[in-house]
């Protein structure tokens, strides 16, 4: 029988495989991270490794689902390790990473992770739970007061299922023990995210105690962060490619680009790791970098996945290696998302944006277009609508935003151009399929229909005849022509 990956095997894998090169018993818990996914898993988590392995123990990682125990009762059995597989069409390389000391989940075990979010050593805690997982109106970046969760916060107090209510909760805790709050982290794809998280853990606090309110935008520090590194999903079949090179199983392996950005701005009072010894950037204002990538390669990925995901295509990959597609998202590029781009410091975003295309051609990628497709109400305010925003500001044209935006009406119409039903997921996707079901499939009925869901859409940018007749138009051309004609005839429309 193959064994299970555990300290116990670490001696005993191929000599390839990087493993830690530290000794694990000694390392402290000095960070709680919320939402311990594959993206984490990939990203901060390999940083965080990297100083542990030169020797600062006091940064291990204790990882906390909000929800699901699958990934606790993976890595569990595993001594918190796992398998990060880095692919290229050069190639793959393995390694072991160890960062993650304890798992917790959260439903399971609330007065365990509120203990470790109160501990002393817990200076840092770090967050990927999805644009979703901070109960807040995309629109606007304030806390959605009637979100199910937050309610459930406000009613239960000290035991929260929510994100910002149990940061509400431990940071309350800590304040009334006497303790040093920690910083948050945020590693979402929000704009301004550290900020943003600020805004929305403050409202929540203020909403149980005007005093813990105020305390938390005083006394408590959210820097923002860029994060960047393309994770897809982990299947079946990476399980098994990856336990075969390993001699050993691993129950949920990571697997990822070899490209890996962390920008964070430098506001660590209670202390941080020495990321940027291992290649984070520590910067004053983070803005430039994040706007970058969230419009460039986020806005991107976003119109391949509901262009692509129509057009037939399963995998960013595939969707790049069609030639009309790739065509289009050159010119969103170059058109639209980059001029409404101020550069960061010593970057060439032609540069940028050309390393972006050969990334998401990587062939050794299976990153499904379904996948990046999920949550668009969450996800579109940030990748396309704002830098649609400041392109009519200045005059400009937003015609091939509003291609990929009508993209994504046709997209929560409900069924694909064969009539299959399209899987919708989504937090507003009720709301959404009822206005779809309503408005039927007709572009100058869907359009306005959907401009007008407010968590979306600020009025200003819905009601511009500029933006709404462009993306009508284009919606038409997808109802009527079909995606590939569409997308074929977008050159020189
Ligand atoms: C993707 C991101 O699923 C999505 O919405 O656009 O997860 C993307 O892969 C990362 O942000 C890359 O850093």
């Amino acid at each position: 029988m193959v064994e299970r990956l555990s300290e116990s095997v670490l001696g005993r894998l191929p000599a390839c495989v990087e493993r830690p090169a530290y000794d694990r018993r000694a390392v402290r818990t000095g960070i709680v991270h919320l939402g311990i996914g594959a993206f984490h898993r990939a990203h901060q988590a390999v940083y965080t490794d990297a100083v542990l392995t030169v020797g600062d123990q006091r940064w291990g990682i204790c990882g906390a689902s909000l929800r699901s125990p699958s990934t606790r009762d993976a890595l569990g059995p595993q001594d918190g390790l796992y398998t990060l597989a880095v692919r290229s069409g050069e190639g793959e390389r393995l390694r072991v990473v160890g960062a993650v000391r304890e798992l917790l989940v959260a439903p399971e075990q609330p007065e365990a992770l509120l203990a470790r979010l109160c501990a002393a050593d817990t200076r840092i805690v770090s967050l990927t739970v999805t644009e979703k997982g901070y109960c807040h109106d995309p629109a606007t970046g304030n806390l959605d007061e009637n979100h199910p969760d937050i309610r459930h916060d406000l009613a239960a107090g000290s035991e929260p299922r929510s994100a910002p209510g149990l940061l509400v909760e431990a940071l309350r805790r800590r304040r009334a023990a006497g303790l040093a709050p920690f910083t948050v982290l945020c590693c979402d794809n929000l704009p301004e995210n550290g900020a943003t998280v600020g805004r929305i853990v403050a409202q929540l606090a203020g909403l149980r105690d005007p005093a813990l309110g105020r305390f938390v935008r005083e006394e408590v520090a959210f820097p923002c962060t860029m994060v960047d590194r393309i994770v897809p999903a982990t299947t079946d079949a990476d399980r098994a490619a990856v336990g075969a090179a390993l001699g050993a199983v691993d129950t949920w392996p990571v697997v990822a680009e070899p490209f890996s950005q962390w920008v964070i701005e430098d506001r660590f009072p209670a202390g941080r790791p020495s990321w940027e010894e291992h290649g984070a950037m520590l910067v004053e204002d983070v803005r430039p970098f994040e706007h970058m990538k969230l419009r460039c390669l986020n806005g991107a990925h976003s119109s391949i996945a509901y262009l692509g995901f129509l057009a037939g295509h399963e995998t960013v990959a595939d969707a790049m290696a069609d030639a009309d597609l790739a065509r289009f998202i050159g010119q969103l590029w170059a058109d639209e998302l980059v001029p409404s781009v101020p550069p960061p410091p010593g970057v060439d975003l032609a540069d940028y944006t050309a390393a972006l295309a050969q990334r998401f051609a990587n062939p050794a990628l299976r990153h499904r277009t379904a996948q990046i497709a999920m949550d668009g109400s969450q996800k579109l305010p940030q990748r396309l609508l704002a830098p649609a925003r400041d392109l009519l500001a200045e005059g400009r044209q937003v015609r091939h935003i509003a291609l990929a935006v009508a993209a994504w009406m046709r997209f929560v119409s409900g069924r694909d151009e064969a009539g299959r039903p399209i899987e919708l997921s989504d937090p507003l996707a009720g709301r959404l399929r009822a206005i779809a079901e309503e408005a039927g499939p007709a572009a100058g009925r869907l359009a306005p229909a959907l401009l007008a869901v407010r968590e979306v859409f600020e009025p200003a940018l819905a009601d511009d005849p500029r933006f709404r007749d462009e993306v009508t138009a284009a919606l038409c051309r997808l109802f009527g022509q079909g995606v590939r004609r569409t997308l074929a005839g977008a050159g020189g429309a």
